[in-house]
């Protein structure tokens, strides 16, 4: 023993446990529009990290009902049909069965994967939309909408489209435009023509169903912001990511106006034909979409024999949604209001969005198949699911935008999964078979060793269970502050320490001399390996079951199995007993070469398969950044500026930063207001962006600032910094940020 400071007494206190206290959870992700396949940044916004969760609660023996299903609704679906000249139906049957496999191969473990498209989807949407008419919740009111006299037929925003006032793109649709980013209306659009013929459309009357939000807005604030309403808190605000409240203060400071329920289509749920002008008109997909939730728990509830209103309607129970940055208004916003309206219903009690993932230095694309495609992964790389799955968690965006390369995907299997992981399994295994014929050895737990935590350190058996219960527990503590990548961390330090263990103490040296000292760490190695068979399973399931196989222990029950783990260790107890008899070891991890990655590399970018790969409007839509090939223009340079000496240079304070909020300023196209956090402070900052940037975009943004800049007022605000940007040749502009999730208030040098 080295000191008297030993790791068990030091790591006991630091953990910070937030309270689990609900009795039952919730668990849903974004539902995929059924109009094409699932891409890695699917699967990293919220597929994945929505898995992990519930699988860990699953594992400390918790109530959770983890629910999911096709978005098969929507301007999204019908625009598919068109493009693969079928109908809406054809085209959700086959995405449906295609996404619903895909999440299966790569492990989503949900509790049902249903379809909005069921009989008890369109009555759950349709009672909801008789509450709110009962409640009074909605304006009927008759506005002018563009229509297509051609096919005869009002036009959705996204059968529309025109010239981007922003940035001029002569093909942005009525909603959005792809090129910038900005979220427009169809009457924003320059020179609007109709997608279904080509022809000008002309402006009709109709009559729409609108929610009022407005008269949600206060509420809300107070909700998002301090985690109270109806004067009960509900949860602590401090435990939501600050991109999440900083986007929802973004729309609420612009204002929130009523919006548009219903739409004048033929697909999608009917407005239920009692209520007087209903002809004609379905449900806004927004609307029926997150009610699918609702009626998925209710279907999984008919299966199981349960009761789905005590997951909805119970105080203690806790609704919590996953889901990708760009659904976040509707998740916490508008959703909230339609359950709050409706009334009866629990609110969620935390919404961990993402942000977007990008691949090899662009974002993700559809259209130009710049995508690494979940499907084609599990074929192409079957039995290594959960390779994917593990660079995705290490690459997970959880606080900014983040990057997934193929090189990188090589370098952490190789380096963290084979080196680490694998090969700390396999010797343990290989080990125990040649000294023990595989069977667990009885040990004197007096007996010392070097621990594997710290270069000379003296372990003791069962302290070294205590601090594997610590470690555990961290672990557990990182998750259910939606700390993924921490999670992750922390579970390959429990398989470094394994390997240091093995390293510190060389059993193939001792094994001769000090044989009942190898006893010992070999049984404490094996109970490394038995605790990371529990412990992985919530990121790398299918490595956890073929862990369990060669420990020849019985298959995990996903009911309490890591709470077990912890009691036990907590106790100092091992969680395999000795003499138990292990089977070989197996395959767990094989490197990767180059060639492979070589491969996938060539194909990004490649020809459009038949998988129709040809739409956007997943739940990763467009976003500014550079578009996968575009053509490079001749560049220009700007001409060097005067030679300046450091002493100059060294003037100048520049810190790193994170927008929390932005807004738009009334008078000015140029400016947007910014509040910058610094770490010891915030900064208002009005940034000249707005004609590149939508508020919700820049939101949750790391940027660089020069913080000793003297305040400017400009328009009459006080602004208290400039943000650095780099300019491109066309004039666009980027953000000029630190790596992911880097400390605000940092110097840069
Ligand atoms: N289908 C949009 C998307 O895929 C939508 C999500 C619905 S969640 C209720 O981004
Ligand atoms: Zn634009």
């Amino acid at each position: 023993m080295t000191g008297d400071k030993h790791p068990v007494q030091r790591l006991l206190f630091t953990v910070h446990r937030p309270p689990m206290s609900k009795k039952r959870y919730l668990v849903t992700a974004a539902l995929p529009y059924a109009n094409g396949p699932l891409h890695i940044g699917h699967l990293a916004g919220a597929y994945l990290p929505a898995d992990i969760f519930v699988r860990y609660l699953r594992l400390m023996g918790k109530d959770v009902v983890f629910v999911c299903g096709s978005d098969e609704h929507g301007a999204a679906i019908t625009v598919k049909a068109r493009k693969e000249d079928t109908t809406p139906r054809a085209v959700v049957d086959k995405y449906h069965a295609m996404l619903r496999d895909t999440f299966e191969k790569i492990g989503i473990s949900f509790d049902i994967y249903h379809r909005t498209t069921e009989p008890i989807h369109h009555q759950t949407s349709q009672d909801f939309f008789r509450k709110l008419n009962e409640n009074q919740e909605f304006l009927e009111e008759t506005t002018e909408q563009y229509y297509d006299e051609t096919v005869g037929q009002f036009l959705a925003d996204r059968y529309i489209v025109g010239t981007c006032p922003v940035c001029a793109n002569p093909e942005a649709y009525g909603d959005q435009c792809e090129k910038c980013g900005s979220t427009l209306s169809p009457n924003d659009l320059v020179s609007p023509r109709s997608m279904l013929s080509g022809s000008v459309p002309v402006k009709r009357p109709t009559k729409h169903w609108f929610l009022r939000l407005d008269q949600h807005e206060a509420w809300l604030r107070e909700w998002i912001n301090t985690g109270v309403a109806d004067g009960k808190q509900l949860h602590n605000p401090r435990d939501w990511k600050t991109h999440v409240i900083g986007q929802c203060n973004s729309w609420l400071d612009q204002g929130l106006q009523p919006r548009a329920m219903t739409r004048d289509l033929d697909w999608g749920v009917d407005v239920p034909q009692e209520i007087p002008g209903s002809e004609g008109k379905k449900l806004y997909v927004w609307l029926d979409a997150p009610i699918g939730y609702i009626s998925a728990t209710k279907q999984w509830a008919l299966d199981h024999g349960k009761d789905w209103e005590t997951y909805w309607k119970s105080e203690d129970s806790a609704l919590i949604h996953f889901i990708g940055k760009d659904n976040i208004v509707f998740h916490c916003l508008i959703f909230p209001a339609i359950l709050k309206a409706h009334g009866g219903f629990v609110l969620p009690e935390n919404v961990p969005a993402n942000q977007f993932l990008n691949l090899e230095g662009r974002k993700l694309s559809t259209s130009k198949n710049w995508a690494v495609w979940v499907h084609e992964y599990c074929e192409e790389f079957a039995g290594q699911e959960d390779v994917l799955r593990y660079n995705m968690i290490k690459k997970m965006p959880e606080q900014s935008d983040s990057e997934f390369t193929w090189k990188g995907f090589q370098e952490t299997n190789n380096n963290e999964l084979v080196n680490n992981l694998a090969n700390f399994v396999n010797r343990v295994l290989v080990l125990s078979h040649k000294y023990y014929g595989g069977v667990v050895p009885r040990i004197d737990p007096d007996i010392t060793f070097n621990s594997g935590w710290e270069t000379a350190t003296t372990g003791q058996y069962n302290d070294e269970l205590r601090l594997l219960h610590n470690k555990l527990q961290e672990m557990g503590a990182a998750i259910e502050r939606y700390e993924l990548r921490e999670a992750l961390r922390i579970l390959m330090e429990i398989s470094s320490a394994g390997n240091a263990l093995l390293q510190f103490n060389e059993p193939w040296k001792t094994v001769k001399e000090a044989p009942e000292m190898v006893k010992v760490v070999m049984n404490l190695a094996i109970q490394y390996v038995a605790v990371l068979s529990v412990a992985a399973r919530p990121f790398i399931p299918f490595s956890s079951d073929k862990l369990r196989k060669m420990l020849n222990l019985n298959p995990l029950q996903d009911n309490g199995d890591l709470l077990e783990a912890l009691n036990e260790l907590v106790e100092g107890n091992p969680v395999v007993p000795p003499q138990h008899a292990l089977n070989a070891p197996e395959h767990l991890f094989s490197r990767i070469p180059d060639e492979v990655i070589e491969q996938q590399i060539a194909k990004l970018g490649g020809t459009v398969d038949g998988t129709g790969l040809t739409v956007d409007g997943a739940s990763q839509q467009a976003s500014p950044g550079k578009e996968a090939g575009s053509p490079v223009p001749p560049t220009e340079y700007r001409p060097m500026a005067e030679t300046i000496q450091f002493d100059d240079f060294a003037k100048l304070d520049l810190r790193t930063g994170t927008i929390l909020t932005a807004e738009k300023m009334e008078k000015s196209k140029k400016l947007l207001k910014l509040s910058v956090d610094l770490g010891f402070e915030t900064r208002t900052i009005l940034s000249g962006i707005a004609e590149h940037f939508t508020p919700e975009q820049v939101v949750g943004q790391q940027v660089v600032i020069v913080a000793n800049l003297a305040p400017r007022v400009m328009m009459g605000i006080e602004s208290q910094g400039m943000i650095l940007m780099a300019d491109n040749p066309e004039g666009k502009l980027s953000f000029v940020s630190p790596a992911a999730a880097w400390p605000n208030g940092m110097g840069v040098k």
